[in-house]
């Protein structure tokens, strides 16, 4: 008998795999986690029903998530993830010889446990290194209260349920509060084709608060839609693009980041950056209906 994993996302979409095998399958006071083998996509983790990560594509999102928000960072020390406890963000993290402390806030300890049992490439590192520290709280509450802090990275599941709150205007003053004077936030935002209006929206919100917010959009092939947003927010004036890329580039070279991707080249930096014309119309268009 065959066994096929399926997520239903909006506008009547549906992804599917075949299953080879129930690694686990656990509901905690949080959610419903379960680890699934599949033919295609190898080990894939799942939270209430919607793929989180996935062995055959997880790096893309995970590089693209971390890196041009802390090379977009001249010096940072102090990074905390929201979420991520698959460990895939913090993995990224620490290819960073100049951060110091690398806090992990993630509510369900049993996603960390479940991850490192069964998907040790995403969350080996997790415990391994002194400079991670791992806080078993709400995101928001958290950040509510950190201050000084260079890079978060929220890596978040999708606004529904625990992580709706991560998606609010509210929650982006907070993370403006909590970041230093030249701090930077990187966020996943959704998809750009089955997501377009949550993306603008985000975009829109963040504009508010932030001088600089730029969209990543990248290829995961077992998130909805196949495609999917990153923004990128930044406390200071800064565009990474303002030089052609050259300093993040340099950055780039100058933290030994050479041969250590398995996505993201030195000359990504940059283009990297650039919003496709069908997005940037969505957001012209989603701006100007809210303005008004
Ligand atoms: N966080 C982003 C998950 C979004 C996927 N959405 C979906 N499948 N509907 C992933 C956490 C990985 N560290």
């Amino acid at each position: 008998m065959e066994l096929w994993f399926s997520e239903d996302f909006s506008g009547g979409s549906r992804f599917g795999a075949r299953v080879t095998q129930v690694l686990a399958s656990y509901t905690s006071e949080f959610q419903k986690i379960d680890v699934l083998d599949t033919e295609a996509f190898g080990r894939m983790l799942v939270i209430d029903g919607k793929v989180q990560a996935c062995e055959l594509d997880e790096f893309i999102y995970h590089e693209m998530l971390s890196h041009p928000a802390l090379l977009s960072h001249p010096n940072p020390k102090k990074v905390l993830v929201a979420g991520g406890g698959d460990g895939g963000t913090v993995r990224e993290c620490l290819k960073h010889g100049c951060l110091e402390e690398i806090t992990l806030v993630e509510i369900d300890r049993k996603v960390i446990d479940l991850c490192r049992q069964h998907i040790p490439s995403l969350a080996s590192e997790l415990t391994d290194s002194s400079k991670v520290k791992v806080s078993p709280n709400d995101a928001a509450e958290v950040i509510r209260s950190a201050r000084n802090v260079d890079v978060i990275l929220v890596d978040s599941s999708d606004p529904v349920g625990p992580s709706e709150a991560l998606f609010q205007p509210e929650f982006y003053r907070e993370l403006h509060a909590a970041l230093a004077p030249d701090g930077i936030t990187a966020l996943q935002a959704g998809s750009p084709f089955l997501g377009t209006e949550q993306v603008a929206k985000m975009v829109f919100d963040l504009k508010q608060l932030f001088p600089m917010v730029h969209l990543l959009t990248i290829p995961v092939p077992t998130y909805p839609g196949g495609t999917w947003c990153l923004a990128l927010a930044s406390k200071a004036d800064w565009n990474p693009r303002g030089d052609g890329g050259e300093t993040i580039r340099a950055r780039f070279d100058e933290r030994g980041l050479d041969g250590k991707m398995s996505y993201l080249t030195r000359n990504m930096l940059g283009p990297c950056f650039e919003v496709p014309a069908f997005l940037m119309r969505a957001y012209r268009q989603f701006e100007k209906v809210a303005v008004h």
